[in-house]
């Protein structure tokens, strides 16, 4: 049975970039599968935002910034544990820029996270001290929508915790598994489906929808 996509349903489209893409600092293995794909999910959708991943070139989460650290290793921030990534997104840098071979000319927001240099952010609605808010959720809220459907980069980090966060903040939520391609750092990929699954998150098939 197909997915019928209602005016009240709303795309979000997540970190597809350069740097995540073949070729990027911090590449996504067959990243560049999703772009067709979330282009042809898009045209049923009315609304869409991106979000793009946007660090200073000194952000916290780059290992360049501990000295004696690796990329992939993990340190103690203020706010709980970080995984520490190649540098990657930084803004302004041709690796941060959403792909050209996206196709959404309808998108109606493009979504930055990530620019304070000292919290992370892999969520669209939050950041990773928990607290400061991107203003994601009120902008979902004013616009009148009910369920977001999410696909991107990478699914055990920015998808994921978007996924999440959007379910906290009280809208239903829906990944669509083969629109995601994950990074899958120890175990995170199955980590994250299972605490998205607990968080309420429905997963489909772009099958689901496309038909
Ligand atoms: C992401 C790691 C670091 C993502 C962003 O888009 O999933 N992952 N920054
Ligand atoms: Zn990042």
């Amino acid at each position: 049975m197909t997915l019928q996509i209602s005016p009240s349903d709303l795309l979000v489209v997540v970190d597809v970039q350069y740097d995540f893409l073949p070729g990027g600092s911090l590449a996504v293995a067959d990243g560049d599968a999703v772009v067709p794909l979330i282009n042809a999910l898009a045209k049923k959708f009315t609304h869409v935002v991106c979000t793009q991943d946007w660090h200073p070139a000194d952000h916290i989460s780059f290992a360049s910034q501990h000295p004696g650290k690796a990329p992939f290793e993990t340190v103690q921030l203020p706010y709980g544990s970080q995984v520490l990534w190649p540098d990657h997104c930084v803004w302004n840098s041709h690796g941060a820029a959403l792909s050209a071979d996206l196709d959404i000319p309808q998108a109606q927001l493009i979504l930055r996270k990530g620019y304070n240099r000292a919290i992370d952010s892999y969520s669209g609605f939050q950041e990773a001290d928990r607290e400061t808010l991107t203003g994601l959720a009120g902008y979902l809220n004013e616009r009148d929508i009910g369920r977001l459907y999410i696909v991107g980069l990478a699914t055990d980090f920015c998808v994921g915790w978007t996924a999440i966060d959007g379910a906290a903040a009280g809208f239903d939520v829906t990944v669509i598994e083969d629109a995601t391609r994950a990074i899958d750092n120890e175990g995170s990929l199955a980590r994250a489906w299972a605490d998205m699954a607990e968080a309420g998150v429905e997963r489909v098939m772009s099958r689901d929808i496309l038909g």
